[in-house]
């Protein structure tokens, strides 16, 4: 069996076999056959009277014990699947955006502005008056603002993330469909309340309010980001390494996990002031942090700092045997880690008072004593150092360069130094002299029910030889940086000919001294908002909506309720998107019917479910063509209906 696309992550799978540790592959395998009704979504377990589950085949249990078909019971399902997702990223913003304030009110010493720009030009974007406002006032302005988003009274209102970072045109066709939120919280409240036993049983109105709650989603999602922007620095090109061959012999070995920058930024700074420490306990390098999952994308794009892997693969950095010490905070830490440290000399350390494992160290921060706490972890992982076994250490040797920090504001300083008058001119210009065939959004996590990577790797390779541009955050990212499809050589290896030239010339008059990476890491699965960002910005620079763009995402390896809940504003603000698993919504045709066709004529975006790879993408490069000529993007400039991007 092979399970990872990456060779060396298969030989450590093989190593627990033989240490007889259960990775997530084995324990996959015992859980088989999977729950039918579960992977349909017509298990109902909302009340007391079941759990309900509906015959596929519509005979007998054709409805639950409460009369509810499996219409409104895969619609349910669906709902609270994107409420979840919402919570969790909009919690993540809603934590920042409080911390901002904390600043404003001088009630920190640990944060600060650190990107006074990006704060003005938010309060610019968020129609804030910036005149005469200092800096640390306005931070108050901006914070309070976004934590308006979270508890707004007037139902008539539109989240303030959501009115003014959208085309115009998309908010007044989300107005009409009356889909717009004014309060993120209450959005999320909303599809709880109304999924409760015998409330909404309609399955099209509940599926337009999981929408609603998507674009929650998307309004707290870009509170995160920004305003992590603010406090940590908007990330700006930067060159490191990716895979598990980052983990160091010489060195205590520090993984970070989870997505709060919050807490992953306070570990960073505290470690680089230690590193005499580690280096006394004989580790002669000192101190290596290296992230994994979106806390890995967060402090690789802001600083550097090396991936170790993503989600699926998070077990197989302690059988290396050389990591001292991995500390998580929330979202996508596998509870196994606790078993899986306990047989190496791995201190594993949960920090969020929301995210403990029974039986492993907690040690909270956040608080005014963070910085102690941080010391206090980092010398515990020291202390592990000390005990590490070197007759168990198994450190893959690969590791591939990455280029990451690709921001929306990066990518736009990059074009900028080739037109500073009009930046994005470069880019569409190629977009529109098809140079560039279009853009795709890879987005999304791994699943153990696909060779890890495999999806994303194969269907950026033909995708990239169709000179289609590829912009890739959270895991997927991970999944490009491991496997070298983040650096100059890759648009040697895999770029078609046009998109070679456009990315070698831009990287050079950038003075970069080489070619583009040809996928551009954008940074964690909550950062998904910077590349919309760009794609408003290139929408709105030609005066169309975001569904006329030649612009598709997908999330081929898709797992947590997180990603149904991207994947759902995704749709909803017009983009195709792309899913290389079906989400339990088929024992409803309805439902299925919906997603996959109907919502094309209502919001014009619509999921494509496709799980092989090389037909997906194939399919991804026919949605592109189709949308280039409803712009006439192939004909003369010269025509009545081309855009005038060149005038
Ligand atoms: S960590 S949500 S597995 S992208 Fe953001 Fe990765 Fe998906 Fe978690």
């Amino acid at each position: 069996m092979n399970d990872c696309y990456n060779c060396s992550d298969q030989s450590l799978i093989e190593k627990a076999e033989s240490e007889e540790i259960d990775l997530v592959w084995q324990r996959y395998e015992k859980m088989k056959p999977l729950c039918g009704f579960g992977e349909q979504g017509i298990c109902c377990r909302i009340c007391m009277k079941g759990p309900c589950r509906i015959n596929p085949f519509g005979r007998k249990r054709s409805v639950g014990i409460c009369g509810a078909s499996a219409d409104t019971i895969v619609a349910r399902n669906l709902v609270r699947m994107i409420a979840s997702g919402t919570s969790a990223h909009s919690l993540h913003g809603k934590e920042v955006a409080k911390t901002l304030m904390h600043v404003a009110r001088g009630e920190t010493a640990i944060y600060s502005v650190k990107d006074a720009i990006k704060l003005r030009n938010i309060a610019h974007k968020l129609n804030i008056e910036t005149d005469g406002n200092d800096l640390i006032p306005l931070a108050g302005v901006v914070a309070a603002n976004s934590l308006m988003d979270y508890s707004r009274m007037d139902d008539e209102e539109i989240c303030n993330w959501l009115k003014y970072t959208i085309p115009d045109a998309r908010l007044e066709k989300l107005k009409k469909l009356g889909i717009t939120t004014s309060n993120i919280d209450g959005s999320i409240s909303d599809i709880m309340a109304r999924t409760h036993v015998g409330t909404d049983a309609d399955a099209v109105n509940i599926l337009l309010a999981g929408l609603r709650c998507a674009l929650a989603d998307y309004s707290g999602m870009q509170v995160a980001t920004n305003l992590s922007d603010v406090l940590f620095g908007t990330p700006q090109p930067v060159v490191s390494q990716a895979s598990l061959g980052v983990l160091r012999k010489d060195a205590v070995n520090i993984a970070i996990h989870g997505h709060n920058p919050l807490l992953s930024e306070i570990i960073v700074d505290v470690a680089y002031k230690m590193q005499a420490e580690a280096v006394a306990a004989g580790a002669t390098y000192g101190i290596n942090i290296v992230g994994v999952c979106c806390t890995g994308n967060e402090v690789l794009l802001r600083h550097g700092i090396p991936l170790a892997t993503n989600y699926l693969s998070q077990e197989l950095a302690i059988i290396t045997g050389a990591l001292d010490a991995m500390i998580v905070d929330v979202q996508c830490i596998m509870p196994s880690l606790a078993k899986v440290s306990a047989c190496y000399h791995t201190e594993l350390i949960t920090t969020m008072p929301d995210a403990k494992i029974a039986g492993v160290t907690h040690i909270e921060l956040g608080s005014g004593d963070s910085l102690k706490k941080a010391e206090l972890i980092i010398r515990k992982a020291i202390d592990a150092y000390k005990n590490r076994d070197d007759d168990r250490l198994s450190i893959p040797a690969e590791k591939n360069k990455v280029i990451a920090g690709f921001s929306a504001e990066a990518i736009i300083d990059l074009l900028g130094s080739i037109n500073s008058e009009d930046p994005l001119s470069p880019l569409i210009e190629n977009i529109v002299n098809g140079k560039i065939r279009g853009i795709v959004l890879f987005a999304g996590c791994n699943n153990v029910k696909v060779k890890q990577d495999h999806n994303f790797v194969t269907m950026a390779q033909k995708l990239l030889k169709h000179n289609i541009l590829i912009l890739a955050t959270g895991c997927g990212a991970g999944a490009f940086a491991k496997n070298a499809l983040m650096n100059s050589e890759a648009t040697e290896d895999y770029a078609g000919d046009t998109l070679k030239e456009v990315l070698t010339f831009l990287g050079f008059e950038a003075g970069l001294n080489a070619p583009l990476p040809p996928v551009l890491h954008m940074g964690s699965c909550v950062d998904n908002v910077r590349s919309i960002d760009l794609a408003v910005a290139i929408a709105n620079r030609l005066g169309v909506d975001l569904n006329q763009l030649p612009l598709v995402a997908s999330a081929p390896e898709l797992m947590s309720e997180k990603a149904i809940a991207i994947g759902s504003w995704v749709v909803t603000l017009g983009i195709p998107l792309h899913v290389g698993l079906a989400p339990p919504v088929t024992g409803s045709s309805l439902v299925t019917n919906v997603l996959t066709s109907e919502l094309k004529n209502i919001v014009d975006g619509y999921f494509m479910v496709e799980e092989d790879p090389e037909e997906a993408a194939d399919k991804i490069i026919s949605i592109i063509e189709e949308k280039r000529l409803g712009l006439n993007l192939d004909s003369s400039l010269d025509s009545a209906n081309n855009i005038e991007v060149l005038s």
